[in-house]
């Protein structure tokens, strides 16, 4: 059994859905256990997140309410919303047996195999996660260059490490001693603290948005780019790339809309759909003003 969590709250549960259902349609062979730990969740929506599994045979999905109070050491910094703390709990979400969960963001996409991750010697780690390409944190964190700079949207835990080296306790520290300069907080304290004890994924299983884009991350090369395009596991629509904005044209917004109709969340229309922002749309495209590679580019269909 393979564990899962993820963290939602009312008005991110449609995506938690979409991201669930992507799941278990491309992993039909492997079997998870899905918990989604949540914050003032109406009763409406923990219904539908319930129906997202029951036409799948290889999930099953736990709701686990949050208790707010425990959020109330942490620092609220800039505009972030202090539930993107929730994950750090991820040991308590758990039963005490589990010795690996992974975490993911509900702006992601699991569109390919992944239990190549639970399979994997991961004894020597905390946590696993994939690189931000040129990222310029290392300054601000505390950083030695020679360390990566992670994404904190798909993690990899290692369960009894967690619970044993009090990481959640580092992070809070951190934190309280960085506020002024954690600007990215869960993300800077996570690097901050476990950059020697961390697993690097393959950027496969965090394809953020700028690899879509045509003419970022060019310094990585051709070849590479179109192998993470091509080989994406977990699509994340991080930054201001929403497909659930029916003017984004982010490449995976077509099987955003494909697993969302395997939702309940079905006849959910975005709110700014319009023919301006169709012509819109599609003339960027056409007069190739569009900063995303498109579906086809990408897969070869
Ligand atoms: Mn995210």
């Amino acid at each position: 059994m393979n564990h899962i969590l993820l963290t939602t709250d009312e008005n991110f549960a449609q995506h938690c859905g979409v991201c669930i259902v992507s799941l278990l349609k491309n992993n039909p062979q492997t079997e998870f256990e899905i918990t989604v730990a949540v914050m003032g969740l109406s009763q409406q929506a923990r219904e539908k997140l319930e129906q997202c599994v029951l036409n799948f045979p290889n999930g099953t999905l736990k709701l686990v309410d949050f208790d707010e109070k425990k959020l109330e050491p942490f620092p609220q910094i800039g505009a972030y919303r202090k539930n993107i703390y929730l994950r750090l709990w991820v040991d308590e979400f758990v039963a005490e047996d589990v010795e690996r969960v992974l975490y993911l963001d509900v702006d992601t996409l699991v569109v390919d195999t992944i239990d190549e991750l639970f399979n994997r010697d991961f004894d020597d780690f905390v946590i696993g996660a994939v690189d931000i390409p040129f990222a310029d944190c290392h300054h601000r964190c505390h950083l030695p260059l020679e360390y990566g700079y992670f994404n904190s949207g798909v993690l990899l835990f290692n369960i009894p490490r967690w619970r044993k080296e009090h990481c959640r306790d580092d992070i809070l520290n951190f934190l309280i001693e960085n506020k002024e300069i954690a600007t990215n907080p869960d993300q800077d304290a996570l690097n901050g603290v476990l950059y020697q004890n961390r697993m690097t994924l393959d950027s496969t299983y965090n394809v953020i948005t700028p690899y879509f884009r045509r003419s970022e991350y060019q310094q990585l090369g051709h070849d590479e780019l179109v192998r993470i395009r091509h080989e994406a596991k977990i699509v994340h629509f991080n930054g201001l790339a929403r497909p659930w904005f029916y003017s984004c044209n982010h490449p995976y917004q077509r099987k955003y809309f494909e697993y969302l109709a395997l939702t309940p969340w079905r006849d959910f229309t975005p709110q700014d759909k319009s023919l301006y922002t169709l012509l819109k749309k599609h003339l960027r495209i056409l007069l190739g003003k569009e900063s995303f590679v498109q579906l086809s580019d990408v897969k070869g269909i």
